[in-house]
């Protein structure tokens, strides 16, 4: 009864709650992911939220009943309630939101993080965003993570919320009638990042994806490829010692498979060793290259 109690000035959370039919829980969690509200405060220190945020709830029940993501119906209530103040300089500019993001998984800021990812994913395709930001970002990450500049946990904290977000939209991607493609790392690899928007722009055009990811033991994949028959097999590894580790295990799954070999850890030697095929591309070149077979 306190809970769901309306004050002067706005609404609990679950009087909210209660008008909307939607949890308390999911509210909060609209509130800090994507910004939906901005509840003003009651003297004992609770949100109170107004008539506006209601409006809100009940616009993002709309665009999600019509299919939008969260995130894509939060950014779409946003604009058509008040489009965003512009900022001073080029404000859609791929740089200025790449130091945006920067700054904002330097400081451990999940919240802007994902705005700036929002705002990134809601302006430019899947592949420009991987191609021309997350990927010169995470190099820019690296670098400063060996030089001593950002320690750690901001990496790991930075790395963990790009992959959490790319893995967000591969929901489902195994589904449908196309082409297959199972993508693994060998053993002890844990660099999956590429592998995954790999998969995500050969998704784009229609490819079942079947991901293992980071660590796959390659019995695993012999067996998973021996089930599946996919029309491609794509091994990534950052380091070649995963790959030299694993050479006549490749060459035997290339003999029944068609292996393909990515990532800093692999080469044409490797490649023409085990009879697989060499990808020295990006992964959004390389799965538009096989979307264009
Ligand atoms: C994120 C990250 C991590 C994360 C990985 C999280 C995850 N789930 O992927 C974590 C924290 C786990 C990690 C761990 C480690 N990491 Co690390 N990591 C990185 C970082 C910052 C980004 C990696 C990435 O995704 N890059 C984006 C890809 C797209 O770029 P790329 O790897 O250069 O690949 C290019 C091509 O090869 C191709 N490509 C790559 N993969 C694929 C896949 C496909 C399918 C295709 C088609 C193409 C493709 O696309 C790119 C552009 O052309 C890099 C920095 C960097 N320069 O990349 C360091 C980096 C790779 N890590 C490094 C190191 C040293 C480590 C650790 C050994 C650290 C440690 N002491 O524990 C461990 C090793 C873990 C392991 N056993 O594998 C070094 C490797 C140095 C080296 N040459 O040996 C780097 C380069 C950092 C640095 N500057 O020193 N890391």
């Amino acid at each position: 009864m306190v809970e769901t109690t309306s004050e002067p000035g706005g609404l609990r959370i679950g009087a909210l709650s209660k008008r909307a039919g939607v949890s308390a829980h999911v509210l909060r969690a609209w509130e800090t992911r994507y910004g939906l509200f901005e509840p003003a405060r009651s003297t004992g220190g609770f949100r109170l939220y107004s008539e506006t945020d209601l409006r809100r709830v009940r616009r993002m029940q709309v665009y999600l009943a019509e299919g939008l993501s969260a995130a894509e119906a939060a950014r779409a209530v946003l604009a058509e309630q008040e489009p965003a103040p512009a900022p001073a300089a080029d404000p859609g500019s791929t740089t200025t939101l790449m130091t945006a993001l920067r700054r904002a998984l330097d400081d451990l800021d999940e919240r802007a993080a994902h705005l700036v990812l929002d705002q990134l994913f809601g302006t430019l395709t899947i592949e420009t965003v991987i191609r021309d930001v997350l990927i010169p970002y995470l190099h820019d990450l690296g670098e400063r993570w060996a030089s001593g500049e950002v320690t750690v946990g901001q990496e790991h904290f930075a790395s963990n919320l790009v992959r959490s977000r790319l893995a967000g939209m591969a929901t489902g991607w195994g589904t449908g009638h196309g082409p297959r493609a199972v993508l693994a790392c060998p053993p002890g690899e844990s660099h999956d990042i590429a592998l995954l928007a790999f998969g995500l722009v050969l998704r784009r055009s229609g490819w079942r994806v079947t991901f293992l990811g980071a660590d796959s033991p390659v019995s695993d994949v012999e067996q998973t490829a021996a089930v599946l028959r996919p029309d491609l097999v794509m091994l990534s590894a950052s380091d070649p010692a995963r790959f030299d580790a694993i050479r006549n295990d490749l060459a035997r799954l290339s003999r029944g498979t068609s292996v393909a070999v990515a990532g800093p850890g692999a080469s044409a030697e490797l490649a023409a060793a085990v009879r697989a095929e060499y990808v020295a591309d990006d992964p959004v070149t390389a799965a538009e290259d096989w979307q264009n077979r």
